[in-house]
């Protein structure tokens, strides 16, 4: 807690955190005070600031009349190229053994669904998802089966981690011996891509896509790869994605939990709220324990809400991108 209240990302208020922390690009612009909201044409949403970037490829797929699959494959990629990005793809963190493995997640309006999970030296584990989904009769492949499959569907080898990204996990193993510690869980290694669409054809599909718990122990997954937990889409109610501790949304099914009550009948941030509270309820320690639900119904009603303030998502609609801050449950102070 001491390391988490260092970083003024999360000292700040809601408002002082979007509006200190977002950097739009032209197409964006800021929204304030609307946690949720509804959107009348193709819309997409993602987790985080990295999200603005994303969305807008995924955008582009959707204005030209494509379909919600595509735009969120294409969209996430983004994140995965971007070597800035520590949590998620190429430039992600390693586990404890300096390893950088990949997990990632995809589903579509017919509930077919493809995940990968602990896939190394791929750079577009989001691609390899969509793959298993289209052309195997299973829907996760992991490890060295996975990187097999990569192969043999002709994805492109690339040499991870970063030199710099190394050259940081070098510094960390020096002073964390103990095989069991916990890592500090922060923004920094706790911002997963999860990104939901709606398209023309008022059809949803999701994507979801990290290098997971920053030096995490090998061979660990989390929820990102794992269908109900870090994405769920049921087209003929909504879909959900989540970020944060993923061992505390595997806990309760989290992303298939908001959609079952986005189907009871609860607003996209009703049952994103729900969802963190049931987190809540089950846990004894919330030191750190930030979680953060997204959430977009069948009608394009999209809302979000986290453990703890700090959590925001990108929303692109009309062609515009703005970020949107999450509701929460608690402040980090
Ligand atoms: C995990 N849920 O591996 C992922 C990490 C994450 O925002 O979402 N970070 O637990």
């Amino acid at each position: 807690m001491t390391e988490l209240k260092r970083r003024t990302f999360f000292k700040l208020g809601l408002f002082g955190a979007a509006l200190s922390i977002v950097k739009p690009t032209k197409a964006a612009s800021l929204i304030e005070n609307s946690f949720e909201g509804k959107s009348k044409g193709p819309i997409v949403v993602s987790t985080w600031e990295h999200g603005i970037a994303a969305n807008e490829n995924a955008w582009k797929v959707l204005i030209t009349g494509g379909k919600a699959l595509d735009a969120v494959e294409q969209g996430v990629r983004t994140t995965e190229s971007d070597v800035t990005n520590r949590s998620v793809g190429i430039g992600g963190r390693p586990d404890r053994d300096g390893n950088l493995t990949l997990d990632a997640c995809i589903m579509d309006e017919k509930s077919r669904c493809g995940a990968v999970g602990y896939l190394e030296g791929y750079e577009h584990p989001i691609s390899v998802a969509r793959m298993v989904m289209e052309n195997t009769p299973h829907v996760m492949l992991v490890g060295r089966g996975a990187e097999d499959f990569a192969k043999a569907y002709g994805f492109p080898k690339v040499k991870t981690p970063l030199k710099e990204v190394k050259e940081d996990w070098k510094e960390w193993k020096k002073e964390n011996k103990t095989l069991f510690e916990k890592p500090v869980i922060n923004h920094e290694n706790h911002d997963t891509i999860g990104m939901l669409a709606l398209d023309a054809d008022g059809n949803l599909s999701g994507a979801c896509t990290t290098s997971g718990w920053g030096y995490k122990l090998p061979g660990r997954l989390g929820d990102s790869p794992i269908i109900g937990a870090g994405l769920f889409v049921d087209n003929e109610v909504g879909a959900a994605c989540a970020t944060g501790l993923g061992e505390a949304v595997i806990r309760i099914a989290g992303s298939h939990t908001v959609v079952e009550l986005m189907r009871q009948g609860k607003s996209p941030k009703e049952a994103c709220r729900l969802a963190c509270e049931r987190i809540i309820a089950k846990h004894h320690d919330l030191t750190g324990l930030q979680v953060g639900f997204l959430a977009l119904d069948k009608n394009g009603n999209y809302g979000g809400y986290s453990v703890y303030n700090g959590f925001n998502f990108a929303l692109t609609e009309n062609g515009k991108t703005s970020m949107v801050d999450a509701e929460f449950n608690r402040n980090w102070d």
